[in-house]
């Protein structure tokens, strides 16, 4: 399904994406909601679901923000309106939410972080703010009106007592309502702020960027292992200088250089994103990655119990190729393989469910039969 209505995905990209935002009506024509606002309430009881409720005019002041999990009773100490429930990775808990997420794939899969579903009742929103992240807002049920203003950073001012961040000044630019079906993208840090028009429902796909230090220090511990005592700063190009204290210009362009090379291994660089991009959202909750000892008898009997798998709702996976081979991404783990492993991880990573047979015929390597020996024992892919 294409969810970018009059405009094509080349166009999105190169005009709008990570840029600025745009309105597409009717991306997808007579949506229905995956759930009733009870359904995502009672989600919000769940230990393991992470939601929050955020009360215009709360007993602690304005934007008071709760934590879940929620009871009963939480809901009834609620006010009429103006408050609003946010679910968190709806796509882990329901199927047809991860389902929704796969028309999102015009966008690489391991920059997708989840589809978070907002409950609001009439008034309600989360006040004026920014995020650092890309995200869709689509129009599940009723309306709302979101205004969009000016860029900011961290730098923009927020107003003080508040636990969410509000924004302190807000410059409106434009203003839409959203009806059912209609959707909103929005690159990072362009300020925002939605209305409801009496109880609506909004679905986020939101997604996820890693920060410089965060790939930095990645980047580093993918390194440092493969640099011994002899790689070290040099200066065979020295020339004599004025003063012998300075640290010159020349002594930082060859650190830089030093610095370049050590981390410039383009397998080192994919194995980087690879392993940060394929973290788990919840990592206490969701399946590792563990070499499985079973063997690939006991792995297609077990593939034959269903006809159709998929990924585990909480299993994310990317692969890569380059010149000395591929690797396989999952939970974080790196797992090194032939360059011939090429296709079959395509298929893993790309496919949205998987046919056990063909399973059984593409993965015919002892490599991949130990890679998907370890999928199948760690519960990273499952019957559907
Ligand atoms: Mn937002």
């Amino acid at each position: 399904m294409h969810v970018l209505g009059h405009l094509t995905v080349e166009e999105f990209l190169r005009d709008y994406w990570q840029k600025k935002p745009v309105l597409i009506r009717q991306a997808i024509p007579g949506f229905e909601p995956l759930l009733a606002a009870d359904e995502l309430a009672g989600l919000s009881l769940e230990d393991d679901i992470e939601s929050r409720l955020i009360i215009e005019e709360g007993k602690t002041g304005a934007w008071e923000v709760k934590k879940g999990p929620f009871t009963e009773s939480d809901y009834r100490a609620l006010p009429e309106n103006k408050w609003t429930l946010l679910v968190q990775a709806v796509d882990q808990w329901v199927p047809e939410a991860a389902e929704l997420l796969e028309h999102f794939r015009f966008i690489p899969s391991w920059r997708i972080d989840d589809l978070m579903i907002s409950y609001a009742t009439d008034g309600g929103s989360v006040g004026p703010h920014w995020d650092q992240y890309d995200v869709f807002l689509l129009q599940a049920e009723g309306q709302r009106e979101w205004r969009v203003g000016q860029m900011c950073s961290e730098k923009s001012s927020i107003l003080e007592g508040p636990s969410v961040k509000i924004l302190a000044d807000f410059t409106e630019n434009e203003r839409w309502v959203l009806e059912p079906g209609d959707m909103l993208y929005l690159p990072p840090g362009l300020s925002h702020w939605g209305i409801s028009q009496g109880e609506c429902m909004t679905y986020s796909i939101g997604f996820r960027a890693p920060s410089t230090a965060e790939l930095l220090e990645r980047a580093i511990d993918t390194a440092l292992p493969t640099l011994t005592e002899d790689n070290r700063y040099s200066d065979a190009s020295l020339s004599l200088q004025h003063s012998p204290g300075e640290i010159t210009d020349d002594a930082a362009a060859r650190l830089k250089s030093l610095l370049v090379d050590a981390l410039s291994d383009p397998a080192l660089l994919q194995a980087t994103l690879g392993q940060l991009m394929t973290e788990a959202k919840y990592e206490e909750q969701a399946p590792t990655f563990d070499t499985s000892e079973q063997g690939w008898a006991e792995t297609v009997s077990a593939l034959q119990e269903a006809e159709q798998w998929t990924r585990h709702p909480q299993a994310r996976f990317a692969y890569s190729i380059n010149d000395t081979g591929a690797a396989f991404y999952c939970q974080g783990e790196i797992v090194n393989l032939p360059a011939s492993a090429g296709k079959s991880l395509e298929v893993l990573c790309d496919e949205a469910s998987y046919d056990s047979q063909s399973l059984i015929e593409a993965f015919d390597d002892s490599h991949l039969k130990t890679l998907l020996t370890s999928l199948v024992f760690c519960d990273l892919i499952v019957p559907v």
